[in-house]
């Protein structure tokens, strides 16, 4: 009796972990909370994410127009009136989203994530939410999201929408957090009348534009204490489409709902930014390191600081050695077309990657620790040495390798490479021929 006792209790207590739902006393109140398990459809697209490596990073909005960067409204303290007229230029003709998404395949990225709303506050979408967006409030009057994801469909890319959590123009979006405090005209408006309108909109994006791989947050570091509703927000996320991957550029330890993790400009752990997260809260979920492929997000005339075709590769390399997707961003101008110098580099990479992407797509962190000269990727019984440091050592030495070497190639060689191996480490010689000014990559077969 006592053991069929025990065996219902055990029933009852499964049950209630398949119900998924956790009752917990917090402030004397009994809340009871969904514990998010994720669906298989987003299992699988959080693999597919982890393989995919490369995607297009897009900063647009009506600012490109001041050329002055995203953050023009509140490095210039734009009133909210003088910062209204901005829409009224915005007639980006030139704007084909076939041209920027073949781009983008071209240079071997599997995805796209744009703005659909930043800081400013402005939404580059048709929205029921605001009056306040690109088909009500400019000359263009389309829906520019509409003919993007129309392209990634049609192409093949996944889309993601970046969307922002912090505004500077809407007055709901009170009490405001540390930064825009000189844009003058900002009203004192409803916290909770803010995250209806926030999911309102991302009803919207996750209702009007097909399939969505992910939603990309950012702002949460404005009032990092505020109350998000970030579980509220979630679930309208993933419960309109439960393959939709979110992440959320905190710069903390990723949430509970969250389905992959970002790094801003920082490899995982590197935190040299200032804002990257912290080495211990890098978490288990598949990551994404962004960039810039000059030095600005949004469209700036002044800036040339545009990175080499060797300086791309280097971050995509690196980025795949410690684990991570490098989503790498163009700021596109107000006529709708990308700077020509931009075109011109990714087309370089994705040259690069047609004779190199075995090393990078589908892998993972190599076993080969990271330092200044080279990293590694790994995937299955192979490890793929990337070499950045030419002229080379006589000898190269890798210290400390585990695992047994059956044979040593340069990727897309049929020459084996003359190698040694100790016990601890592999002595290698590579010759002349087989080096390469950009990456050295060799490919090493584990037995
Ligand atoms: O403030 C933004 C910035 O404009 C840009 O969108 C980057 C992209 O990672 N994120 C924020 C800063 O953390």
């Amino acid at each position: 009796m006592k053991r069929i006792g025990s065996l219902l209790i055990c029933m009852l207590v499964m049950q209630q972990s398949i119900a998924q739902e956790t009752i917990e006393v917090r402030n004397d109140t009994i809340v009871q909370d969904s514990i998010y398990i994720p669906s298989e459809s987003n299992l699988a697209a959080r693999q597919w994410f982890e393989d995919a490596k490369f995607g297009l990073f897009i900063h647009w909005g009506v600012y490109s127009i001041l050329a002055d960067g995203e953050w023009v409204m509140q490095r210039k303290n734009i009133a909210i009136d003088a910062y209204n007229k901005l829409p009224s230029f915005f007639n980006p003709t030139q704007y084909n989203a076939e041209e920027w998404v073949l781009m983008a395949k071209n240079a071997g990225m599997q995805y796209i994530t744009i703005t659909s709303r930043h800081h400013d506050g402005f939404s580059m979408f048709d929205s029921k939410a605001t009056d306040y967006n690109i088909v009500q409030k400019t000359p263009y009057k389309k829906d520019i999201l509409k003919d993007l994801a129309d392209a990634c469909h049609k192409h093949d890319i996944k889309l993601f929408f970046y969307y922002s959590l912090l505004d500077w123009h809407r007055d709901d979006y009170f009490p405001r957090g540390k930064t825009g405090k000189g844009i003058a005209g900002r009203g004192q408006g409803n916290w909770s009348n803010y995250i209806a309108f926030m999911k309102a909109q991302l009803t919207e994006l996750l209702t009007n534009y097909g399939e969505v791989a992910g939603i990309w947050f950012d702002g949460k570091w404005d009032r990092k204490t505020a109350n998000w509703h970030f579980d509220e927000l979630y679930k309208t996320i993933h419960d309109l489409q439960p393959q939709c991957l979110i992440g959320n550029n905190h710069h903390e330890a990723v949430m509970p709902d969250e389905d992959f993790q970002m790094f801003e400009k920082d490899l995982p752990g590197k935190s040299t930014q200032g804002f990257a997260s912290k080495k211990e809260d890098i978490g288990d979920l598949p990551k994404e390191v962004c960039e810039t492929i000059n030095g600005s997000w949004g469209f700036k005339l002044k800036d040339n600081k545009h990175k080499s075709k060797k300086q791309l590769v280097h971050l995509l390399v690196k980025s795949a050695a410690h684990g991570s997707n490098l989503l790498l961003n163009v700021g596109p101008m107000p006529n709708g077309k990308i700077q020509a110098e931009h075109i011109a580099s990714l087309a370089e990479v994705g040259e690069w990657l047609q004779a190199n992407g075995k090393s990078i797509y589908g892998t993972r962190a190599g076993r080969i620790a990271p330092n200044k000269d080279w990293v590694s990727t790994e995937k299955e019984n192979t490890i793929y040495l990337h070499i950045f440091t030419k002229p080379y050592e006589e000898m190269l030495i890798i210290p400390s390798f585990e695992g047994r070497i059956k044979s040593m190639k340069a990727l897309g060689s049929e020459n084996e490479i003359d190698f040694q191996q100790t016990k601890k480490n592999i002595l290698i010689k590579i010759p002349e021929a087989e080096q390469n000014d950009i990456d050295t990559v060799l490919e090493i077969t584990l037995l």
